[in-house]
């Protein structure tokens, strides 16, 4: 009879033997498969739950500048002012530094008067910046008419230089370089002025007297891109 051997019929049945060929076709497939996706997918998985992420930190500077200039009387100091613009503010991330360029010459008109003797100085005040920064140059002084030029370090730690930083996360590093109150108020400037007068003056009412002092102010905003890596 052949109830007596099932299997023997089965596989000497040609479309069974084919039907099962196919599933134990389709069976080790999907053993392969999910080997695949177990040391694959999830191995990337497991070995990235240690993994520390890595952000690309970058800054794209722009620059408000601001002209003034201030007749200073012989032996006399004036004081001329600038202060960063709101705007400039809101729309950068921080401020981070200030560069101030003094340029002079004698405009006495006499025969042979030599250039006067000007001396500069940033007043450090209240306004937020790195004042003590060992880059900072905070005085000048020329006296051959040659350009003075002054730099203050603003936002800490700011060097304009991208970097790669691990750890955190993105707003963690956007936020430790955003921050607009760094730079924000009156920066002053102490000018002086000491006339050198033209050689052998005798004649009091041509002596020069003065100096006509012109101060660019230079503001150097950034602002930050982070990117994971
Ligand atoms: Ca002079
Ligand atoms: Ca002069």
């Amino acid at each position: 009879m052949q109830n007596d051997n099932i299997l023997k019929d089965i596989f000497s049945d040609k479309s069974i033997r084919n039907k099962l060929s196919i599933f134990y076709t389709f069976a080790v497939a999907l053993m392969i498969y999910q080997g695949a996706v177990f040391f694959v997918i999830k191995g990337d998985e497991i070995s990235s739950k240690g993994d520390v992420p890595v952000f690309d930190i970058s800054f794209t500077e722009s620059s408000e500048n601001f002209e003034d200039s201030r007749v200073v009387g012989d032996e006399s100091r004036e004081i001329v002012t600038y202060t960063p613009s709101n705007t400039m503010h809101t729309e950068n991330s921080g401020m981070g530094m200030l560069m101030i360029n003094v340029t002079y010459q004698e405009t006495s008109q006499e025969f042979a008067d030599p250039c006067d003797t000007v001396s500069v100085d940033l007043i450090p005040n209240s306004v937020l910046a790195d004042w003590n920064n060992q880059n900072n140059i905070l005085t000048g002084t020329s006296d051959d008419c040659s350009e003075i030029n002054l730099q203050l370090m603003v936002f800490p730690s700011y060097n304009g230089q991208d970097s790669k930083q691990m750890g955190k996360d993105s707003v963690y590093w956007t936020n430790l370089w955003t921050d607009h109150s760094y730079g924000n108020g009156d920066f002053e400037l102490g000018i002086e002025v000491n006339v050198n007068q033209p050689p052998g003056q005798l004649a009091p009412t041509i002596q020069d007297s003065d100096e006509e002092i012109f101060v660019t102010w230079q503001a150097v905003f950034f602002s930050v891109s982070v990117e994971e890596v």
